[in-house]
């Protein structure tokens, strides 16, 4: 009863055809010629096909997030990859604004801007003016951002969006007179814009418009989305060019860090010439980055893209990597590229030490979360030498001869593989999968139905009560044996949250500990860096770094339970999980040798009841594997979502616990204030500090006994479906009771022929 044998890549037209025929041809057959039990599980049926239709339209996207301080290369990498130069790069300045994803669309390239809302617009000018009057104010006793770096930061940012044109003097500009231009209110009030254009170099200054820096749109600017014929797109790969994680506008800064929860993939991009790999480390420093990796479950899923591979010196390279005297210019690049990979994972290693200790934890904890992260790709690529020997850009010559040694066609290669797991084709891949298991289903269902007429035809009415009593106790046993499974796995689940929450009340005492250490830290911070900090509720970017103070707060509580929350999500469930399936899988077969050897014992019972029920068992257990397997994959995504998100509500608690004491200290004024403030701060953290980290470790417990709760109701599907197969195995044997004539059987038996007839050709 195989379908027939599907093209080697499924295509989504293929698939869409093969659904819809298939539907509109069960459809009409069950509408004409269906009786009781095949009209009663029709719309069941039908409703699948309808939602496998649906699922078709979905083309999902494979989101590779380009992570990477700026300058680092990442825009001109972009370009490189696609093949296209569709987005700015410059050699002087930060250049990309704002964040732009980057997929493949049929037709013109198009743009789609998403600006910020007015009202978060108008809070952030607020908080730019309150940090003006700060600056200007007179008062410099302190250290931190100074208020002439705060002035230029405010000025910068206003000018950038209220110039009155591009030539206008920014030194007459006074922030606390501004103009709107009419395109900002336009843009401001549409919330957002399309375009779209045939010609490359036309579109690329109407992107850049949003983009660069140099123009005015950009502190405005949300998102920009592009589309456009990018070949190596083609199999669903979107790559977001993210400009840095120091964002200063919350709602970009918010778009930024759903955008590194949700994507499936992060790339680190630096760039190898400035001070090797410094940039690197400064990344995976900053802001609890590499904590994040780890507590994320993307310890085996990162690649570090180095950059302008082709910037070396020939000389210091040839001394510096042992060369022959007489090596060429790519032998020092290789070396070095070489190099790249050692310092990378040299880093990594220390990365992971500094954690396991962070953590508290031994070094052989550390020693495995390296391993993994040693099975990164590390690719030295030159995407200036890509871009020129493709044709695609005049800049000059660097030494590089063919495309391939400027690894971009190697980065490709690595997309396309990561694109293969999670992209189109095998989107559309595991849409025919279920398509095949619901055929299975149906013909299982019909088949089932054949041997229950036949067995009514060949079985007197005591061999079919024999045969009930038979698989009744089949069926009682195994409902028992699946009750124990699921108080087993409901018990697995509470004892591996148990190891989780013990290391969360540790580390939350560890928080409670450390909170002066954080707030002498905060008394460091220059008075006016502190008031933009309360004034924006605990989060300010300024000119000395990030400031965050929910996070600090947070922190130990966070580092404390790293390792035990990507043991706990990474390895323990899914084990639980597996060790689970596999034992549903064992009683689906004890139960099937459990009917099979009491039929044997009975003598006189007709080939043919045997032989239907050995042919339903072999189905059933087939569907019941993917069943099991689909439930399992649904059960794997919700885990990997809740592990990226549930540790976020510790800060998120502690920033709500934390927001009054934040008001009350920025409207501190006059002399003495940063004493002031820091008081309002300390007191308001010690009075608060054990309802505040209380709150954040019920969210957290709150947050992982509702997974638990939902893995063990998804479990409970499983179980169910596991009995519904028996039953129907069973039922074939025990049909029947009321006389039927022979006309009837033999006009049902065509009409069960015809559909089974009818599912072979689909
Ligand atoms: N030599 C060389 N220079 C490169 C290469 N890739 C990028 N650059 C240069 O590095 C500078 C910065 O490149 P961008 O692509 O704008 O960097 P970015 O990471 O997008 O920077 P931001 O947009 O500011 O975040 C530009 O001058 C590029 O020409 C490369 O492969 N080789
Ligand atoms: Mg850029």
């Amino acid at each position: 009863m195989s379908p027939q044998p599907p093209p080697k890549s499924v295509t989504p037209t293929y698939l869409r055809e093969r659904i819809k025929g298939a539907h509109a041809k069960i459809k009409d057959f069950i509408g004409k010629k269906g009786k009781d039990r095949l009209r009663s599980l029709g719309p069941q049926w039908l409703k699948r096909f309808a939602q496998l239709s649906h699922q078709c339209k979905d083309h999902p996207e494979v989101a590779i997030s380009l992570v990477g301080d700026t300058g680092a290369g990442k825009s001109t990498l972009l370009n490189a990859l696609i093949g296209v130069r569709v987005l700015p790069v410059s050699n002087m300045r930060a250049c990309t604004a704002a964040i732009c994803e980057v997929a493949y669309g049929e037709g013109p390239y198009r743009a789609r801007v998403e600006f910020v809302s007015r009202a978060s617009w108008t809070a952030e000018i607020n908080h730019l003016l309150g940090d003006y009057r700060d600056a200007t104010s007179g008062r410099d006793d302190d250290r931190g951002d100074s208020p002439v770096e705060l002035e230029r930061a405010v000025r910068n940012k206003l000018w950038a969006v209220y110039k009155p044109s591009d030539d206008a003097d920014p030194a007459r500009f006074d922030p606390l007179h501004r103009t709107e231009p009419p395109e900002i209110t336009r843009a401001l009030d549409a919330g957002a814009t399309e375009f779209e254009n045939a010609d490359l170099d036309s579109f690329r200054k109407q992107v850049a418009q949003y983009l660069d820096s140099k123009h005015r749109f950009w502190p405005i600017v949300k998102a920009v989305s592009v589309r456009g014929d990018f070949a190596p797109l083609a199999d669903g790969a979107k790559v977001i060019d993210l400009p840095g994680l120091n964002d200063p506008n919350e709602a970009r800064e918010a778009v930024t860090r759903a955008h590194l929860k949700t994507c499936k993939f992060v790339w680190i991009v630096f760039n190898i010439k400035r001070a090797l790999t410094k940039q690197l480390a400064n990344l995976m420093q900053s802001e609890d980055f590499f904590r994040q990796v780890v507590m994320d479950g993307r310890s085996n899923a990162l690649t570090f893209v180095g950059t302008a591979a082709d910037d070396v010196d020939l000389e210091s390279g040839i001394e510096e990597f042992g060369l022959r005297e007489d090596a060429g210019l790519f032998e020092v690049i290789r070396a070095r590229n070489r190099e790249v990979g050692k310092v990378v994972f040299a880093q990594l290693d220390d990365l992971s030490l500094k954690l396991a200790s962070l953590a508290g934890e031994d070094r052989q904890t550390a020693t495995v979360l390296g391993k993994k992260l040693h099975a990164s790709q590390v690719l030295t690529v030159s995407a200036r030498e890509y871009m020129r020997l493709a044709g695609l850009a005049r800049t000059h010559e660097a030494g590089m001869t063919d495309p391939v040694h400027t690894q971009i066609p190697a980065l490709r290669e690595h997309m396309r593989e990561i694109c293969k797991s999670y992209g189109i084709q095998a989107h559309c891949a595991a849409v025919n999968k279920q398509v095949d298991l619901l055929f299975a289903e149906i013909s299982q269902e019909v088949r089932s139905q054949e041997a229950a007429l036949r067995n009514q035809a060949e079985m007197g009415e005591r061999q079919r009560k024999e045969l009930g009593a038979a698989a009744a106790a089949a069926q009682g046993f195994l409902d028992q044996k699946l009750k124990e499974t699921q108080e087993r796995l409901v018990q697995d689940l509470a004892a591996s949250h148990e190891l989780l929450a013990e290391r969360i009340k540790r580390a939350v005492e560890r928080a409670r500990h450390d909170l002066d250490l954080t707030l002498q830290r905060w008394e460091r911070i220059h008075w006016s860096t502190l008031r933009a900090v309360c004034r924006r509720g605990g989060v300010y970017v300024g000119s000395t770094g990030r400031n965050d103070f929910p996070a600090d707060l947070s922190k130990p509580i966070l580092d404390g339970i790293a390792f035990a929350w990507s043991d706990f999500f990474g390895d323990k469930l899914a084990q639980v999980l597996e060790k689970w399936t596999q034992a549903l899988l064992y009683q689906a077969n004890e139960f099937r040798g459990r009917v099979k050897e009491s039929l044997s014992k009975k003598a006189d019972l007709p080939e043919n009841v045997l032989r239907g029920l050995g042919s339903i068992f072999e189905s059933g257990e087939k569907i019941l594997r993917e069943h099991l397997e689909q439930t399992k994959l649904a059960m794997t995504a919700r885990i990997e979502k809740d592990q990226r998100s549930l540790y976020e509500s510790v800060p998120g608690q502690v920033k709500a616990n934390m927001q009054a004491a934040f008001r009350a200290a920025a409207e501190e004024e006059g002399a003495g204030m940063k004493q002031r403030v820091v008081e309002i701060l300390s007191e308001e953290a010690h009075k608060i500090a054990r309802v505040m980290f209380d709150d954040a470790r019920e969210a957290l417990l709150g947050g992982l006994r509702g997974l638990n709760d939902w893995l063990a109701r998804e479990f409970q599907k499983m179980t169910a479906a596991v009995r519904q197969s028996g039953q129907l195995a069973a039922q074939n044997l025990v049909t029947g009771g009321e006389q039927v004539t022979a006309e009837f059987l033999t006009a049902q038996q065509v009409r069960l022929t015809q559909l089974h007839d009818l599912l072979a050709s689909l």
